[in-house]
């Protein structure tokens, strides 16, 4: 039997209109409260109704999260929590479950004491994903009873109904976005399980299961990691030589602000450091780096000197130095976090930065006194690092003599553009000597530079900086583009605000495209950041027939064309020609379907989660060739690294 839980108060209709106005303001701006309508606004929804339940875990409530993909588009995400009050709020007139579900920013006005960490990027509450849901639905599981309540579009369809009985406790919210609003409306396996499996990192001994119903067979995957951060480091590590066994972990908190940090160098050159805020990735830093790096630097510093591995008594390790080969997650969590920054990925917080120096200092002081052949093994890469250094600043020096790094002699290969504003002009970089013939001859020459690159370029992932200099295309790149690179790179200094990345459609194609991204992103981060790297679209075939041609840039379009075609009529078979290499476009052919601004498709580079790029970029430069190309092949689309 039904019964309807019914609202008391006589204000309930007034307060009723401004919910619905809130809730309106959600569905007339979408992208303020979700980033946007497509993909990434998509996956949110997800990531929003999550973040409620990990909150749940974090008051210790909770210890597991379900995700579910159906077939009908919809999602649901159920947790074994307290489950969502159900009754009226002494205020509100109305069930808690109902406020949640209704008001803006609802999220804690039950609970004043939770230690609220989560919440996305944008951290906007479930009453957003409820606005911009077709249809949600919230089940229950409180004091021995089913409750369950129906929303379309954030409108109440079925008020608060008890439908059974219930064992246990727990929230399962079930809803499908709203094709008014989403452009994109396919959840894409990767992108969730990424998620998931990050959060399910930063918060240990959360078990978080994703299944999708979508396809012939179920696929489910369960992510728990009792160990926490310190997995963490261990995955991100997975294919890499460490130093030490088991990653430095320690996890304290000062004046209500947590920290905890997980550590493990190995045997590379490049420095991994991921940092969270409330679960929610700080691409651009902020206080708690600063804080952490200053520790960690002065730490080892500090060691190195008390165990005598500096013959010089002035001579000391740089931070690079102590970082060369580090992975390091840290995470903290924070009461009132403010985010700055372009990407709003930057904490702004200054009480933050003395906590975390404070911490990461005492305890990795400790740690070293404790576990001296760490300690040993972290120093001796950091003096290693330090001699390179040294023996890298004598090298740069002279192949920026040699080659004229400084004074920008402009590469011999280059076919330079005649335009001197750098934001109109673009620079080609084709892949093969006769396709950079083909690509000079085919080019507007006004706005348009050419730089054919021979062979493969040199792999930077594994390369220290004297030999990623030794290398002639490499020092062209660096040359034509006149900005620098690392530490001296300067974006004000590009030549040109269009980097095109041109290959071949073929595996070797793709391995040169993803060694120009692993050098850009290496050396040139900002140049990424800045949205000046793109990659071009050659066709894939040409389907003509007498004088009717059509370029087809994947095999749908090639069907397509070829029945247009046949279904024509008149005289004459349809002829396929297949493009292998972009050398056997003519010139004219190359400019139409690939370089014509007006007609191109090119796709822009973009650092969507630096986890997941560093990550493929290690499986794809790892020392074995062959599953390099096995991965290539199976992933021409770049899903995790490309955000187009
Ligand atoms: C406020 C108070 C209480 C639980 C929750 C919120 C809650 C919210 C969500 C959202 C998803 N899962 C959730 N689980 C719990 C409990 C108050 C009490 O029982 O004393």
């Amino acid at each position: 039997m039904a019964k309807e839980a019914k609202p008391s108060n006589g204000d309930y209709g007034a307060k009723q209109i401004t919910v619905l106005k809130g809730l309106e303001a959600v569905r007339k701006r979408p992208g303020m409260y979700i980033g946007s309508t497509s993909e990434n606004g998509l996956h949110h929804l997800v990531y929003e109704v999550v973040d409620n339940s990990i909150d749940e875990a974090l008051a210790g409530h909770c210890d597991s999260i379900e995700v579910t993909l159906h077939r009908d588009g919809s999602v649901t995400v159920a947790d074994n929590g307290r489950g969502i009050p159900v009754d009226l709020h002494p205020v509100e007139g109305i069930p808690g479950v109902e406020l949640a579900l209704t008001v803006l920013h609802a999220g804690g006005k039950f609970d004043k004491d939770s230690y609220k960490v989560s919440g996305g990027l944008h951290g906007v509450g479930v009453s957003v994903v409820n606005a911009l849901s077709e249809k949600l639905t919230v089940t229950v599981d409180r004091d021995g009873a089913r409750h369950q309540m129906t929303f379309v579009r954030g409108h109440t369809s079925q008020k608060l109904t008890v439908i059974g009985m219930a064992a246990g406790t727990g929230t399962t919210v079930t809803f499908k976005p709203d094709p008014e609003i989403f452009s994109v409306l396919e959840f894409t396996w990767a992108t969730l399980a990424e998620r998931l499996r990050q959060l399910a990192f930063l918060n240990g001994g959360i078990k978080i299961s994703l299944t999708d119903e979508r396809g012939d067979t179920p696929r489910n995957e369960v992510f728990l990691y009792e160990g926490g951060l310190i997995e963490f480091v261990q995955y991100l590590n997975r294919k890499k030589k460490p130093l030490h066994p088991k990653p430095v972990h320690f996890n304290a908190s000062k004046d209500d602000i947590d920290v905890d940090v997980a550590i493990q160098w190995e045997d590379g050159y490049n420095e991994n450091t991921f940092t969270f805020v409330n679960n929610i990735n700080t691409h651009e830093g902020g206080t708690h780096l600063t804080g952490f790096r200053s520790a960690l630097t002065r730490t080892i510093n500090d060691i190195a000197k008390k165990g005598n591995y500096l013959k010089k008594a002035d001579f000391t390790l740089s931070g690079d130095d102590a970082r060369e080969g580090m992975t390091c997650v840290l995470h903290v969590k924070v009461r009132e976090p403010q985010f700055e920054g372009q990407t709003k990925t930057k904490l702004g917080n200054s009480e933050v930065e003395g906590i975390v120096r404070t911490i990461v200092g005492e305890q990795m002081a400790m740690f070293l006194a404790e576990n001296p052949a760490v300690a040993r093994a972290i120093i001796e890469k950091a003096v290693g690092a330090a001699r390179a250094r040294e023996a890298a600043r004598k090298a740069r020096e002279l192949v920026r003599k040699k080659s004229g790094l400084e004074n920008a002699v402009l590469p011999g290969k280059l076919a330079d553009c005649s335009v001197d504003d750098p934001a109109l002009s673009e620079l080609y970089l084709v892949e093969g000597d006769s396709a950079g013939g083909s690509a000079k001859q085919g080019r507007n020459r006004q706005y348009q530079a050419i730089l054919p690159l021979r062979g493969k370029i040199l792999n930077v992932e594994r390369a220290r900086i004297d030999r990623i200099l030794g290398n002639a295309e490499i020092r062209a790149i660096i040359t034509a583009i006149g900005a620098g690179i690392r530490e001296d790179f300067n974006i004000e200094n590009a030549r040109y605000h269009k980097i095109i990345i041109m290959t071949d459609a073929d595996v070797d194609g793709a391995h040169i495209r993803v060694l120009l991204l692993t050098f850009f992103f290496r050396q040139m981060p900002d140049l990424i950041e800045a949205g000046f790297v793109y990659i071009a679209q050659p066709p894939l075939y040409r389907v003509a027939k007498g004088r009717e041609e059509y370029y087809a840039y994947d095999e749908d379009e090639r069907i397509d064309f070829t029945k247009r075609l046949e279904e024509k009529g008149g005289r004459g078979n349809v002829a396929l020609q297949r493009y292998k290499g972009l050398g056997e476009m003519n010139p004219d052919q190359l400019w139409k379907t690939t370089m014509d601004p007006d007609t191109r498709t090119i796709l822009r580079v973009t650092l969507s989660d630096a986890v997941e790029a560093s990550k493929l970029f290690d499986e794809l430069m790892g020392d074995n060739v062959e599953p390099r190309r096995e991965f290539i092949e199976a992933n021409a689309q770049y899903v995790s690294v490309l955000d187009v």
